[in-house]
């Protein structure tokens, strides 16, 4: 659909209520106001890097010392964080009409806000920085420790003049599984990787399924979560964005509610 938007609450909120199947697909902007920067906004440096530079398998295999302090500090800073009225909408939404209708969040976010909010019909695309993959046995672990091991306490600050990291893998955190012993990662989906297969698909039959897509704090660039509200848009679901600012998606939407989530969500939700 490529025609101007509306910004009519009251017709939305209409449109809602008669909605049986409703999807939120969520990104970092939900989490703005919690105090989680944004990757592409102001504050989405760690030291010098982008996260795109450290986000992905080369950049662990040449230093996972240096990947894990990122993770270490990003664990950090989501703990102290607390889900905001943004977050807390949505979740009341759902307790408040999930027995008659599908209530699904679909989110790109790591940082477990959701979940700590209420949310309990939750996919979580990109994975979650509270859990752990073994590199071998491939084991998932769900892992809330802080810090996750010893040589990383007191690491992970942002200070652009700190330059790489020395951690020796030894001291990095390991696999307890008996015979493996392996370097762990962050069970997080980098740059260039694939989305697991069964978190795709159970994404993929919501966004198929619903007939109101509600879009909330993304960039919408990174794929393939960018193609879901759009190709929604295109089957007829009714799709409403609410950002701060437009979106290369936008104009493929019905509805675009603009200012921060903790504001306009809450208008709409409760
Ligand atoms: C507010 C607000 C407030 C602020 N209220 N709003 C097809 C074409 C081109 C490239 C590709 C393609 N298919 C795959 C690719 C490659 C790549 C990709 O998409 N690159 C693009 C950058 C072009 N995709 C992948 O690699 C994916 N894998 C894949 O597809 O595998 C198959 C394949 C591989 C390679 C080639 C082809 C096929 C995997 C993507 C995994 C994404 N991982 C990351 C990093 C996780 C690491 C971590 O967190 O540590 O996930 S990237 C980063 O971006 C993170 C986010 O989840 C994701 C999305 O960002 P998001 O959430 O939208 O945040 P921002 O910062 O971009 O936007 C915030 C928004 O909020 C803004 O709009 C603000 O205005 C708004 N906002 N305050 C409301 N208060
Ligand atoms: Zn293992």
């Amino acid at each position: 659909m490529k025609s101007r938007q509306s910004s009519d609450m009251v017709k939305f909120k209409d449109t809602l209520k008669s909605a049986k199947n409703i999807v939120f697909l969520s990104g970092a902007g939900i989490s703005a106001e919690s105090g989680i920067p944004t990757f592409r906004g102001a504050g989405g440096l760690w030291r010098k890097y982008q996260a795109s530079s450290l986000a992905t398998p080369g950049a662990f295999k040449n230093s996972p010392s240096l990947v894990w302090e990122f993770y270490h500090y990003r664990r950090e800073v989501a703990a102290k964080a607390q889900p905001n009225a943004g977050h807390i909408a949505i979740a009341n939404y759902e307790k408040k009409y999930g027995s008659e209708k599908s209530i699904t969040v679909i989110t790109q976010n790591v940082d477990g806000l959701h979940a700590r909010a209420g949310t309990k019909k939750l996919i979580e695309l990109h994975g979650n920085l509270y859990k752990t993959r073994c590199i071998k046995c491939k084991e998932v672990l769900e892992n809330t420790e802080s810090p996750i091991c010893e040589a990383l306490a007191n690491r992970g600050a942002p200070d652009e003049n700190i330059i790489g990291s020395d951690i020796p893998i030894k001291s990095l955190p390991h696999c307890k599984k008996p015979g493996c012993g392996s370097l762990l990662r962050p069970h997080i989906i980098w740059f260039g990787e694939s989305l697991e297969p069964e978190v795709l698909e159970k994404a993929s039959t919501e966004m198929e399924q619903c007939d109101v897509c509600i879009v909330v704090g993304t960039s919408s660039v990174v794929y393939p979560a960018a193609m879901f509200a759009p190709q929604a848009a295109a089957r007829g679901a009714i799709v409403a964005e609410f950002n701060v600012e437009p979106t290369p998606a936008t104009t493929e939407f019905h509805y675009y509610f603009e200012g921060p989530a903790g504001t306009t969500l809450p208008l709409v939700l409760n």
